[in-house]
C-alpha cells in the first residue's frame, strides 16, 4: 500500500464549512439573493420543485434546506443570469466553438432561441418552433425508422418521457438509449436475473434500521450528498460501515452536517466508515468470495453447538443454485482471493466477520461495480452475499443501488427502453390503436457502434452530452457529422451541439427550476427517487428567455409533425394539461400509477412497489438465485507488465460532463483536472517523478492507437496496479467494445492502459488535455489536438 504521507488528501470532513464555500466559490454573488434562496428553500419539499441534480430520496420529514453542496450547485447552473443568445452563435463559429472546453461552454448561460445549424456560414442561426418542428419532421418521415436513435439522459420528467417512448414507437422503432446504459444498466440486468426485479429494493426506512451497511463503489460524499444524513445517523446508532473503494473517499470517512450549527461551530464530525478497505479496482468478485467464504466457515463453526449463521429456512423456501455456489467458494483458495483483491486474508475476514453478527444488512453500491466488464458478476456476487442470511425482503435489510440522475430509473419505467419485453405493448397496442414495434431497438453501445458503422441516420437527445459521455470520442465525432439528423433539447451550449449531423437543430427547454405554463394553468412534472418513490415537482422561477418550450411541448411538437393523426393521441390536449399524460401513464401501468393524480404530492413521494421487497421472485425459476461466478477478476483483462487499470473519476466540482469548476475539494485536488494519479511506489516503480507530464494510451490489443497527453503525474493513494484520472476527459481512450457482457455498460472504472512519459515537467493546471486516435495510422476526429 501507498504511503499516505507522500500523496495529496484533505483532511477535513466532508460538508461542514468547506461545502458552504464550494458553493460560494462558483457562483460568487449570484447565489446569496432572496429569490435564489427562495428557490433553494423549497427544493426537494412536497409541492416544491425536485433536485435536477441526482435521485436520492426526499423524505417526507425533510431539513429546512433539503438540499446539499452539489443540488445547490445544480440548481444555482440553471438559475445562472448569463444568456446563451442568438447574438453569440452570430460572432462565434461552430468550429471555433469546438476548440471551447466543457467548463467555458456552459459558462456561456441558458440557451435562448430555437437554432438552426447553417452550413454555409458553419453557424447557428434563429429559426422558429414550428419551422424547426416541420424541418424535423420531413427528415424523419423520409428516413427508415429503424435507422433513428432517440437518446434520453435520465433528468425528463415521467411526462415527457412516457410521450417520448411513445413517439419512438408510434413511428416505429425502440432504440431508445438512455443514460442508463452507461450506468446501472449492469444492476437493471443482473438484478432482473436473480431476483427477479430490476430495481433496489431498499427504501428510506430500511436505513433506520439495519445493523450494518456494506458500501461497494459508491461515492456519497460526491455523488448523493444528502445519503450523508442518514449515514451519520447511521454511524452514530453504531451501526457498522464497511467500504470498499481503491480511494479513500472523503465522504465515506468522515462528515460535518452542515445543517447543524453545533457540529458547525465545533468542527465536530462523525467517522463514517468502520472499516475502509482499498481493494484494487475490479478486486470485487474476490472480495465478496472471500465474504462468502468466511460465512461458509462460520456456520460450520456454529453448527457444532447448534445454531446457524446461514438463514437456512430462507435459503431453502426461497433460493435455488446454493449447492453449485457453495462448492466454488469452498474450492476457491484464499491465495487467489488474496492476489485479486489486494486485500489480506485478515482484512475480508473482518469485514465478513461483521456481516455474521449484523442481523440486518444492506447492500449498497455504484459505478465502482456496474462499470466493468464483468459488473454483472460484481453485482450477482453481492446478491450471493445478502442471500445467505436472508438480507433481501425483511425491514432493514436488502439490496441498494444508488441511481444517478434525477429521474433515470424513473424513465425506464415508463417505457424508454430498447428492450421490448420490459415494455408492456400489447397494452400500449390497445390504448393507442397501433401496432408498437416488437425488435430489440439499440442501447447505447449499440447505438455508438451503428452511428460508427453508418446505420444510423437520424439522433435526438433529449438532454444529455452524448458524445462527451460515451467511450470513443475521436471515432464517434467523425461519425457523427455523417448522420443526416441531429438534434439536441437542452439548457445549456455543451459539445454535442456543436459536432453535427447534416441538418442540425438545437431546442433550448425549460429547467425544472422554472414556471411551466401551459393553456391549462401552471404545471406539475412527477420524478422516480432510487428508492422507486415518485414525487410532483411544481416550479415558480420565471423562466430564463421566453422563447423557451417545455420538453413535453418540444417532443409533443416533433411527434405531431412527424406522425399521421391518430385520434387516441392527443399531442395538444397532452400538452394543455399534463395530468392528461399522467392519466395515459395510470392507464398502461395500472399497478404502480394508479391514483396517479391524487397520489402526486405524497410526502416523501409514493412507493410503487417492487416485488422482490415482497419476497416474490419473478425470475425464471421463481426463486431467488445463487450464481457462481464464471470470472474472478471483473476488469476483462490480463494483467501484464506496464499495463495499468484506469479508473475514470468524477469529482465534487461536476455533475458528469457538466464541469462547474476545478476544485475536487474532498480529494485535495484543486485548480486542476489534467491529472494522472498514481500511488508513489508504484510511480517510483515506473521511473516516474511528481509533476512529469505523461500521456495515457489505451491497451486494448485492437490495433487502434488511443492517446490522451497532457497529464500530470500526481501522487495519490491508490492500490497498486491501477490509476486515477477525470471522467470525460479520458473517454477518448474507451473502445466501444470495452463494455460489460451483458448489460453493456461501458466499462470506466478499469480501462486497459499505458503510460507514455515525456521529459516535460510542470505543476498541474488548466492547460486542456489533448487527444489523438489513430486507426491503422490515419489520424481520426473532427479536431484531435
Ligand atoms: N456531484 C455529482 N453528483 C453526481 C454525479 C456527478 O457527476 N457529480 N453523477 C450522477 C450520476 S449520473 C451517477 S451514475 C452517480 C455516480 O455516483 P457513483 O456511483 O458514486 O460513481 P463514481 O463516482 O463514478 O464512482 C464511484 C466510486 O467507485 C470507486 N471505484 C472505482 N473502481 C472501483 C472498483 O473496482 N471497486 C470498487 N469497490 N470501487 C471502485 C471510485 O473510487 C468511486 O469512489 O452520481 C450522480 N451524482
Ligand atoms: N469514462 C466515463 N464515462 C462515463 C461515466 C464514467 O463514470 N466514466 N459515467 C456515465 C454515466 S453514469 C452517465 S449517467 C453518463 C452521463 O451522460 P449524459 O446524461 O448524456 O450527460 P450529462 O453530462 O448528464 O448531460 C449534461 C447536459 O444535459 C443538458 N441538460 C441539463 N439539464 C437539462 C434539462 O433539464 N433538460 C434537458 N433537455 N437538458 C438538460 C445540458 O445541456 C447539459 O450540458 O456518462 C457516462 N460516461
Ligand atoms: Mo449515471
Amino acid at each position: 500500500m501507498s504511503d499516505q504521507d507522500e500523496t495529496v488528501h484533505y483532511d477535513s470532513p466532508s460538508g461542514g464549512w468547506g461545502s458552504l464555500r464550494g458553493i460560494a466559490r462558483i457562483f460568487g454573488e449570484e447565489w446569496n439573493t432572496p429569490a435564489v434562496m427562495e428557490t433553494l428553500a423549497r427544493q426537494n419539499k412536497p409541492k416544491g420543485f425536485m433536485c435536477v441534480s441526482c435521485s436520492w430520496a426526499k423524505p417526507a420529514d425533510y431539513h429546512a434546506f433539503e438540499f446539499c453542496e452539489n443540488g445547490a450547485k445544480a440548481t444555482l447552473w440553471d438559475l445562472t443570469t448569463r444568456r446563451c443568445t442568438p447574438d453569440f452563435f452570430a460572432e462565434h463559429t461552430v468550429t471555433e466553438l469546438r476548440g471551447w472546453s466543457d467548463y467555458d461552454l456552459e459558462q456561456t448561460g441558458r440557451l435562448t432561441h430555437p437554432m438552426r445549424y447553417d452550413r454555409a456560414t458553419d453557424r447557428y442561426v434563429p429559426c422558429a418552433w414550428g419551422e424547426a418542428f416541420e424541418a424535423i419532421g420531413r427528415e424523419l418521415r423520409g428516413i427508415d425508422p429503424k435507422s433513428a436513435v432517440f437518446y434520453s439522459s435520465g433528468r425528463a420528467s415521467l411526462e415527457t418521457s412516457y410521450i417520448y417512448a411513445l413517439f419512438a414507437r408510434l413511428y416505429g422503432h425502440n432504440n431508445l438509449p438512455d443514460s442508463s446504459n452507461m450506468c446501472h444498466e449492469t444492476t437493471s440486468v443482473a438484478l432482473k436475473k436473480v431476483i427477479g426485479a430490476s430495481v433496489g429494493t431498499v427504501v428510506f426506512q430500511d436505513l433506520a434500521n439495519c445493523d450494518a451497511m456494506f458500501f461497494f463503489g459508491q461515492n456519497t460524499g460526491s455523488n448523493s450528498p444528502r445519503f450523508l444524513h442518514p449515514l451519520q445517523d447511521a454511524a452514530k446508532r453504531g451501526v457498522p460501515i464497511v467500504t470498499f473503494n481503491p480511494v479513500r473517499e472523503k465522504g465515506l470517512e468522515s462528515f460535518t452536517n452542515p445543517q447543524s450549527p453545533v457540529e458547525m461551530l465545533t468542527g465536530k464530525e462523525t467517522k463514517i466508515s468502520s472499516q475502509y478497505h482499498q481493494v484494487r479496482p475490479g478486486g470485487d468478485i474476490a472480495v465478496l468470495m472471500g465474504m462468502c467464504k468466511h460465512v461458509f466457515a462460520a456456520d460450520d463453526e456454529a453448527k457444532k453447538t447448534g445454531r446457524r449463521v446461514l438463514d437456512a429456512d430462507f435459503i431453502k423456501q426461497h433460493t435455488k443454485g446454493l449447492e453449485e455456489f457453495e462448492a466454488q467458494v469452498r474450492a476457491t483458495p484464499w491465495e487467489r482471493i488474496e492476489a485479486e483483491s489486494g486485500l489480506t486474508r485478515e482484512a475480508i475476514e473482518g469485514a465478513a466477520q461483521v456481516y455474521v453478527e449484523a442481523d440486518r444488512v444492506i447492500g449498497i453500491y455504484g459505478m465502482g461495480l456496474t462499470q466493468h466488464v464483468h459488473g454483472f458478476e460484481n453485482v450477482t456476487m453481492f446478491v450471493n452475499l445478502l442471500l445467505l442470511k436472508g438480507n433481501i425482503g425483511r425491514d432493514g435489510t436488502g439490496i441498494s443501488p444508488v441511481r444517478g440522475h434525477s429521474n433515470v430509473q424513473g424513465q425506464r419505467t415508463v417505457g424508454i427502453s430498447e428492450k421490448p419485453e420490459l415494455v408492456p405493448l400489447d397494452r400500449l397496442a390497445k390504448q393507442f390503436g397501433f401496432e408498437p414495434p416488437r425488435d430489440e431497438g439499440m442501447n447505447t453501445v449499440a447505438a455508438c457502434k451503428g452511428i460508427l458503422s453508418g446505420k444510423v441516420h437520424a439522433f435526438i437527445g433529449l438532454g444529455g452530452n452524448f458524445v462527451r459521455a460515451i467511450p470513443e470520442r475521436d471515432r464517434m465525432e467523425e461519425a457523427w457529422t455523417r448522420m443526416r439528423l441531429t438534434v439536441q433539447v437542452a439548457t445549456k451550449l455543451n459539445r454535442s451541439h456543436l459536432v453535427n449531423g447534416e441538418v442540425a437543430y438545437l431546442l433550448p427547454c425549460l429547467s425544472r427550476t422554472e414556471r411551466d405554463e401551459q393553456a391549462s394553468g401552471p404545471q406539475t412534472v412527477t420524478m422516480e427517487d432510487t428508492f422507486s418513490c415518485i414525487h410532483g415537482s411544481i416550479a415558480r422561477r420565471v423562466p430564463a428567455s421566453e422563447h423557451l418550450l417545455s420538453e413535453v411541448a418540444i417532443v409533443a411538437g416533433m411527434a405531431k409533425a412527424t406522425l399521421a393523426p391518430n385520434p387516441r393521441v392527443k399531442w395538444d390536449e397532452w400538452v394543455a394539461d399534463y395530468a392528461r399524460i399522467r392519466e395515459q401513464i395510470a392507464e398502461t401501468y395500472p399497478d404502480e400509477f394508479h391514483d396517479f393524480e391524487e397520489r402526486k404530492f405524497t410526502p416523501g413521494g409514493f412507493y410503487r412497489g417492487n416485488s422482490a421487497r415482497e419476497r416474490i421472485w419473478k425470475t425464471e425459476a421463481g426463486k431467488a438465485m445463487f450464481t457462481p461466478p464464471k470470472v474472478m477478476s471483473s476488469t476483462g483483462f490480463e494483467d501484464a507488465p506496464g499495463r495499468y487499470r484506469l479508473i475514470t473519476m468524477r469529482s465534487n466540482d461536476q455533475f458528469n460532463t457538466t464541469i462547474y469548476g476545478y476544485s475536487d475539494r474532498l480529494r485535495g485536488i484543486e485548480g486542476t483536472r489534467n491529472v494522472m494519479l498514481i500511488n508513489p511506489e508504484e510511480m517510483r516503480r515506473a521511473g516516474l517523478h511528481e509533476g512529469q507530464v505523461v500521456s495515457l494510451v489505451s491497451d486494448a490489443g485492437d490495433g487502434i492507437e488511443r492517446e490522451v497527453h497532457g497529464l500530470v503525474v500526481m501522487p495519490f493513494s491508490l492500490p497498486d496496479g491501477c490509476l486515477g484520472a477525470y471522467y470525460p476527459e479520458m473517454n477518448p481512450l474507451m473502445p466501444v467494445t470495452h463494455h460489460d457482457e451483458h448489460s453493456k455498460t461501458p466499462a470506466a472504472k478499469s480501462v486497459p492502459v499505458r503510460i507514455r512519459p515525456t521529459d516535460e515537467t510542470r505543476k498541474p493546471g488548466l492547460e486542456p488535455v489533448g487527444h489523438t486516435t489513430r486507426v491503422e495510422g490515419r489520424p481520426v476526429g473532427i479536431d484531435a489536438t
